[in-house]
């Protein structure tokens, strides 16, 4: 027993950090340009140079320099990768499901103990403050603990006596080679709510980050190298369409996760399911905060403002439409205060409340949003688009900016804008509000803002959203429960993470084995004369 137990301590390597994505502590990254750092690939264990001619640049977003390249993956390179997730599959299946909750137990330490670390490294790629960067990783982080619990959430079921001396039991068993494709918006949570779901299931795991942001993945992937993760259980490729279309074709894989743009989604989960995938895909949205006028005015205020603006709005469960309900409609003048307030800055300096957006494009096309919700009707209020950030001059930089009177044929409410827009509609009764969230194609979250419970009671029963706030802003489901979008705002059945991540990373084995009694070894001579048949 000792030597078993033994077994399941494997030894933990030191954590030392760079090597992967750059040769130097981060503080030191932006020096390195010239020559650029280049981002490895983790093929079978080790972080490896690409051989490819096509490099994708990334860039620091508060200053718009290149700070370090990524490679688009040659073919033979993704192969690789595919071919060492596969490789690898058989062993680490059949290890004890013991001594994988180990390595995470160990991983989700290591996640804590660099939590700083990663985060500094998101805010240099990704431009969100460091204050929501440690957020980012800590939502991943408590999928990693979550992950832990797999001795109880990978429990099949049995049927004893289902007819006699037979019995039925039923084993979930991973799948084999899982993939998952993520966004930039939240570069560390979102591959920990996929690689680690799946492999503590037994899966292996083929990870493509986006391009504008692999650093911290290539973190992570160190640190659960470091966490004792046996060579080829976890892959890295980069690239774009590419790689995209790599992972929906490729016959070795299983199942695929994808989180990201609509028109992404809708083509990876088309492309994946005719090939014959497992495929989960989280998307845009267009998440209502409805604010009824009996809700408390000063929290009501504070969380639209935060909730709207935080990330710069670029978060899948922004809330970056208002719905005012009758005499709330006159809290408005203050709602337009209190986004004055905030503090736009690049995402490392002190007191910053909201950072610049991803790139060039992605300003341009929220710019463009707003000129048009103005040509279309709406009246801006508060209008983010000239702001100038000492310092940062050449930054992607949109203040908080806030559209009312706006209505539900305007472009700028159809389209999720994904920047620090707030939209603003009214409506007169409940009732109303209600018509108008669930006329809205996208069902990513929603929330109510009310200090009656009969009202909350009615919104959240009727409303057709996946996941409901009441007076909670973001609705992000810990990950004992499951992330539900709905509607437009997911392709599959089975939500990520909780009970329904480990089912899709699932299959069900069934064994129906009949015993007979009258075979049971017997353990003294038989003095009696066998009979025949039953
Ligand atoms: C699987 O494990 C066995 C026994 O430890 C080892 O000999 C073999 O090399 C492993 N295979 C792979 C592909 O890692
Ligand atoms: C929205 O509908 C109103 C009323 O039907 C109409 O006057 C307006 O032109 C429409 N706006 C857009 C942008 O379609
Ligand atoms: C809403 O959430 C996801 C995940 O955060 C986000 O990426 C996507 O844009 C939106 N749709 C969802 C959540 O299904």
């Amino acid at each position: 027993l000792l030597a078993a137990l033994a077994a399941l301590l494997l030894p933990t390597r030191p954590v030392s950090l760079p090597s992967l994505v750059q040769a130097s502590p981060i503080t030191h990254w932006p020096a390195f340009c010239p020559p650029q750092p280049t981002t490895k690939l983790f093929i079978d264990g080790k972080f490896v140079e690409s051989k490819t001619t096509e490099w994708i640049d990334i860039h620091n977003p508060a200053t718009n320099e290149v700070v370090a390249r990524v490679p688009k993956a040659t073919p033979s390179e993704m192969e690789a990768a595919v071919a060492s997730c596969k490789k690898a599959f058989w062993n680490w299946s059949e290890t004890s499901v013991l001594s994988r909750q180990q390595i995470f137990l160990r991983y989700q330490q290591l996640i804590k103990d660099n939590l700083k670390e990663i985060s500094k490294l998101i805010t240099f790629e990704q431009g969100k403050t460091l204050a929501d960067a440690e957020g980012d990783v800590f939502r991943g982080l408590q999928v990693v603990e979550h992950a832990c619990s797999v001795t109880s959430l990978i429990l099949g079921e049995t049927m004893p006596s289902i007819t006699k001396d037979m019995d039925t039991y039923t084993y979930r068993l991973p799948l084999g080679v899982c993939a998952g494709i993520a966004p930039f918006n939240f570069p560390a949570m979102i591959p920990l709510w996929m690689f680690p779901v799946a492999m503590v299931c037994g899966n292996t795991f083929l990870m493509k980050p986006s391009e504008r942001v692999p650093g911290a993945l290539m973190f992570l992937a160190k640190l659960f190298q470091d966490a004792g993760a046996p060579d080829g259980t976890l892959n890295i490729i980069h690239g774009q369409h590419e790689a995209v279309n790599f992972i929906c074709d490729h016959p070795d894989i299983r199942a695929i996760s994808f989180v990201g743009s609509n028109q992404a989604g809708e083509y990876i989960y088309e492309r994946g399911s005719r090939n014959g995938k497992r495929v989960q895909a989280n998307m845009g949205a267009k998440n209502h905060g409805v604010v009824m006028p009996d809700a408390n005015k000063e929290n009501t205020l504070n969380q639209l403002v935060g909730a709207a603006f935080g990330a710069a709005g670029q978060r899948c469960m922004a809330l970056s439409t208002a719905i005012l309900v009758g005499e709330a409609q006159k809290w408005l003048p203050e709602l337009v205060e209190r986004a004055k307030n905030l503090r736009v800055n690049a995402g490392d300096q002190p007191g910053a409340d909201l950072g610049p957006l991803i790139s060039p494009q992605a300003k341009e096309r929220v710019c463009h949003l707003i000129e048009k919700g103005v040509k279309e009707g709406a009246s801006l209020l508060l209008d983010g688009r000239n702001i100038k950030v000492k310092g940062y001059e050449n930054g992607n930089f949109v203040g908080p900016t806030i559209l009312a009177n706006v209505k539900p044929n305007m472009t700028c409410y159809k389209e999720e804008i994904f920047g620090p827009v707030l939209v603003v509609l009214e409506a007169d009764t409940l009732d109303d509000a209600i018509k108008m969230v669930n006329n809205n194609p996208y069902g990513n979250g929603t929330a109510i803002f009310t200090t009656n419970g009969a009202t909350a009671r009615k919104y959240s029963h009727l409303v057709d959203v996946g996941q409901v706030g009441v007076n909670v802003p973001i609705p992000v489901p810990l990950p004992m429960f499951s992330f539900t979008g709905s509607r437009a705002s997911f392709r599959g059945d089975t939500n990520f993470y909780g009970k329904q991540g480990v089912q899709f990373y699932t299959q069900l084995k069934t064994i129906i084995s009949q015993w007979k009694e009258e075979d049971a070894t017997v353990t003294k001579p038989a003095v009696v004369m066998p009979t025949m048949g039953n």
